[in-house]
């Protein structure tokens, strides 16, 4: 397996730390992941993934939305700032796009559909301002931020998902709304999507303040030059 420095010593941490670490502190959470094919712990069949997918968040406990109490804003450098229902985003033209979900950690989930909002017709019905450079986003668990440069956000393999796997998107997934970011490694994927702000220059998100590289192509970043490209 081939990890980050990062990922190593986060390996290293866990193993000394134990399974009562493992979760209770985020920043180890995420570290089960370079770990799990070993699953040396035996406890990845607790966790509520299945398919393929680790389960991850850095909150301790996230809140539960849906139809009555979900809103996505967006704001910032924009000329029309808005606010969308979950409602709201079903009813707009949904795109589906199939690839392989890649952690930067090394597992993958082949051909995984998805389905939402290209992010592309949000921002163009936001009227972004000349000054815009860049996105940050915001989830309803508090915590985790994400940002994408713009030409980056307006690329069609990019969406504000509502659906994963042919099924709505379940809570433990994001749900009932994440950002989905086809060429970059799924830390980019920001789950429980509350809020789109757009900014001046991207804001290095949760773990790219602890080192990942906020440029997250898949194979050309993090470390990985040799892979092939997107
Ligand atoms: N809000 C939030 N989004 C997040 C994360 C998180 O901890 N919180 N983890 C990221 C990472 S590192 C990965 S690999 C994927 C995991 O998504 P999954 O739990 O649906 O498998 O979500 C990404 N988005
Ligand atoms: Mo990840």
């Amino acid at each position: 397996m081939r990890g980050t420095p990062v990922g190593r010593r986060l390996v290293l941490g866990m193993l000394g730390l134990g399974a009562a670490g493992l979760v209770t502190a985020p920043y180890l959470q995420h570290g089960f992941e370079a770990v799990a094919d070993k699953d040396p712990t035996g406890l990845s069949g607790l966790l509520p993934n299945g398919g393929g997918f680790r389960y991850y968040s850095v909150a301790s406990s996230v809140p539960e939305r849906g139809p009555e109490n979900y809103h996505l804003t967006v704001g910032g450098l924009v000329e029309r700032p808005a606010q969308y229902t979950l409602d709201a985003l079903r009813r707009l033209p949904q795109t589906r796009v199939v690839r392989d979900v890649q952690c930067v950690t090394g597992w993958r989930v082949p051909g995984t559909p998805f389905e939402g909002v290209p992010l592309s017709r949000l921002l163009d019905a936001a009227r972004v301002r000349p000054e815009a450079g860049a996105i940050r986003f915001d989830c309803f668990d508090g915590t985790y931020t994400e940002s994408l440069t713009l030409p980056q956000a307006r690329r069609d393999d990019v969406l504000v998902a509502l659906r994963m796997q042919d099924r709505p998107l379940g809570h433990s997934h994001g749900g009932p709304v994440r950002l989905y970011v086809a060429p970059m490694y799924f830390y980019k994927s920001a789950k429980w999507l509350s809020g789109i702000t757009l900014t001046e220059k991207p804001e290095p998100g949760y773990w790219e303040r602890l080192g990942y590289d906020v440029d997250a192509w898949v194979g050309r970043s993090n470390g990985r030059d040799d892979a092939p490209t997107v």
